[in-house]
């Protein structure tokens, strides 16, 4: 028994900080003037300042203007999944013509990750979950917690080409138990910006078929890797145009700018209607004791953008100007790094796409970089490109070029 004094609790230890979020955090209590915050994968402006889309605020506006507040069914806003499905599968896609699709609504990419993860485990026999090396953090911590109990490892980012370890890759996914759950980033791979080629996904796609593994595709930032949903979407296109069983968690919190909102969606695909009618009814099950229902106001914003053609056609344009940016920043950085002549080779800057750049600094580089420079990014050495603009790009590079000769 715990002492009265200390009470019911006094057992309880400090939990480690966030490996992202707590950045966050850190860089809140600095009063240094010169901080700067690349920690979280979110969008800044030239100014860096968050960025409201014109799109998002249009529908806003049409949907305050028509109060709602009833509860949604537990599979959410049906309009909101069907156009969601759309987006990624295509208009024009067998998945979304003979509804081999059950979709539904949950909490961003996050719980709509969780909620397939528990209706694997409760449904599917295989336990094992392959995730790439590195990835986004949470990926290890949401599929045990769903039940789902083996993470394991495949190669996938080679340091020394600071590009995708393509043969390690399928070399490992070969080994690996027949029928896994196999964890694919749609695009953009966080944190280190690679992505396949169209040939090499070709070859994942081989070995996924020859191994009966089942993909379970992440998509987080589709629109931000090139700035063009369509080919944001290559990947998952390619297995759903070969017939194949999947997952896939979809998040708006990036291309739509809606961090807050948690709006993403959940879709498993089964070889025909009536099964995925049957999957529907499971994930219902699943959602329902978690958090019943999702939340009405992101959803009915992102209905409104995909619906209406004009607010559609404004969204991709906006969604191109981030991305634009966003590799604007890389040439910048890339440029800046050479200019302050940072020790080391820096092509990767401008390969990698997406959010983030895998700078390849080392833990002790970047907590120099935090203590001296006061630059807020995470340990593995990813800094958010969204966070930078002119000024900043040349201010890192020269902190960068002075943390690698401060600790080489
Ligand atoms: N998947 C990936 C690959 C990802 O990078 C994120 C977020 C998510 C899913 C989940 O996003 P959500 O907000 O639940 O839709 N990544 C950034 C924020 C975070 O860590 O929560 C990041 O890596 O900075």
């Amino acid at each position: 028994m715990t002492s009265a004094a200390g009470g019911l609790f006094s057992h309880v230890e400090q939990g480690p900080p966030d490996p992202i979020l707590g950045i966050a955090e850190a860089y809140k209590k600095s009063t240094n003037p010169k901080k700067l915050n690349l920690g979280v994968g979110a969008y800044r402006t030239e100014e860096g300042k968050p960025l409201v889309l014109e799109a998002v605020r249009r529908a806003e506006q049409a949907v305050v203007s028509n109060p709602d507040h009833e509860y949604l069914p537990i599979t959410g806003i049906p309009e909101f999944n069907a156009l969601s499905a759309r987006l990624a599968f295509g208009e024009d896609s067998s998945v979304i013509r003979e509804n081999c699709n059950a979709t539904v609504q949950a909490l961003s990419g996050t719980g709509s990750l969780r909620v397939g993860a528990e209706f694997l485990a409760r449904h599917y026999p295989v336990r094992t979950v392959l995730l790439p090396s590195p990835t986004w953090p949470s990926h290890n911590k949401i599929f045990p917690l769903a039940g789902v109990a083996d993470v394991r490892a495949y190669r996938y980012f080679k340091p020394s080409s600071r590009g995708l370890d393509y043969e390690g890759m399928l070399e490992d996914l070969r080994k690996a138990p027949e029928g896994s759950i196999l964890l694919l980033h749609a695009c953009a791979h966080n944190p280190t910006g690679v992505d396949p080629s169209l040939d090499q996904w070709r070859g994942i796609l081989e070995v996924a078929k020859e191994k009966k593994f089942l993909p379970f595709f992440d998509s987080a930032y589709q629109g931000f890797a090139s700035g063009d949903l369509e080919r944001d979407a290559t990947a998952i296109r390619m297995f759903a145009d070969e017939g194949m069983e999947m997952l896939l968690a979809q998040s708006y919190a990036k291309n739509m700018g809606l961090y807050g909102e948690r709006v993403g969606a959940l879709t498993v695909v089964a070889r025909d209607a009536a099964i995925a009618e049957r999957v529907e009814s499971q994930l219902k099950l699943v959602i329902r004791p978690m958090f019943s229902n999702p939340p009405r106001f992101g959803a009915a914003i992102v209905v409104k953008v995909l619906q209406d053609p004009e607010l559609y056609a404004l969204w991709r344009k906006e969604l191109k100007g981030m991305a634009d940016r966003i590799n604007g920043m890389r040439t910048l950085l890339f440029q800046e790094l050479q200019r302050a002549g940072a020790p080391g080779k820096w092509s990767h800057i401008v390969e990698q796409i997406g959010m983030f750049s895998f700078t390849g600094l080392s833990k002790p580089q970047v907590e120099y970089l935090t203590a001296k420079w006061h630059v807020y990014m995470t340990l593995d050495g990813r800094i958010s490109m969204a966070g930078l603009n002119q000024a900043s790009c040349r201010y890192l590079a020269e902190g960068i070029a002075d943390a690698i000769r401060a600790c080489p």
